[in-house]
């Protein structure tokens, strides 16, 4: 067989794209900006594997083509709900993610956010950066104790398990957990959890609520008005899943008006842009996207593709394969 034609969509860790480039035919995309449709569109006549990520928006206009060369799209990325599954599918193209390697880094990041929120780093920092401090005093941006506290997670996946792990070992929290299937009791027991049936059952009780959910249209603002409503006035909202999971209007009212106590957002809606009604809100933390964003993680994603495209050539099932 011809050495496989793999087209790499952004820039990736030195050491994988290495490998790569001993293992296949590989190019890369060398001005690391996001691809338009139709850059996809063509990339997918001429790669036997496209290998994305999640700013590559692969649905209809990237799909309009009849005969694709490409087989494989193995994504740079747990989540892939930036990739129309049905119609990739109909072009009989394989998808593989990465998971596991990213969990406990993106859980790292999440438990930054929630103490970043309680205890007002951010508006801390701006405050310092500024020159606006004025010195010590005993009212000065005081936050709220996480110690003790209880946290809601939604979606008890791999990332929300390692963010129950620390929140519930480190921290003394006590964990309610919310997922659409049954949780197995011994994964449970891990932390003490319990598990409700329902996201409006979880809300009203939790001082903490971290979303650990897939985004994609199945998910879209699962947190509206409605459900910010059924969250405490003390309680704060922490997102390292998707933006679409979450209505940012509503949100940016409910911070507005002081309904909840504060949010931190990883992610967001239409990415790298940010809704301006959230730019505003003093009691919101905002981070470009980072959950993966290490060395260990990063380089790990890329050697997951490896084992992904290697499986899949060798005519074997890959491993992480999601359709
Ligand atoms: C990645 C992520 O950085 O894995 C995911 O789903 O959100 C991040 O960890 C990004 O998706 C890379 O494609």
């Amino acid at each position: 067989m011809a050495t496989p034609k793999v087209l790499v969509t952004r820039r990736w860790p030195a050491a994988v794209e290495a490998r790569l480039s001993e293992l296949f035919d590989a190019d890369f995309n060398s001005s690391d900006t996001p691809l338009t449709p139709e850059d996809f569109r063509e990339a997918l006549q001429n790669y036997d594997a496209v290998l994305p990520t999640v700013t590559d928006r692969i649905g209809a206009p990237a799909l309009e083509l009849t005969r694709p060369q490409t087989r494989i799209l193995a994504n740079y990325g747990v989540g892939y709900s930036h990739i129309d599954l049905d119609r990739v599918g109909r072009h009989g193209m394989v998808v593989t993610n990465t998971p596991d390697v990213l969990s406990e880094c993106t859980a790292d990041l999440a438990m930054t956010l929630l103490l970043m929120a309680a205890r007002r780093a951010g508006e801390g920092e701006r405050e310092l950066r500024a020159g606006r401090w004025t010195g010590w005093r005993p009212t000065h941006l005081v936050g709220t104790k996480v110690s003790g506290k209880t946290l809601g997670i939604v979606g008890y996946g791999r990332i929300g398990q390692e963010m129950a792990r620390r929140a519930h070992h480190g921290f003394g929290m006590k964990i309610v957990a919310y997922n659409r299937s049954k949780i197995a009791p011994e994964v449970l027991a891990r932390c003490d959890a319990i598990q409700v049936d329902s996201i409006d059952e979880l809300l009203p009780q939790c001082d903490f609520v971290s979303l650990h959910c897939p985004g994609g249209a199945e998910n879209r603002h699962l947190i509206d008005s409605t459900r910010l409503n059924l969250m405490r006035r003390d309680a704060f909202l922490i997102n390292t899943a998707r933006g679409e999971v979450i209505d940012e209007l509503a949100l940016s009212q409910a911070l507005w008006f002081e309904t909840i106590a504060g949010a931190a957002l990883d992610v967001f809606n239409g990415e790298p842009n940010i809704n301006p009604a959230l730019q505003d809100c003093e009691n919101l933390v905002m981070l470009p996207h980072l959950g993966s964003a290490t060395r260990e993680a990063r380089e790990a994603m890329g050697f997951r593709v490896v084992d992904n495209l290697r499986d899949f050539f060798d005519g074997r099932e890959p491993r992480d394969r999601v359709n």
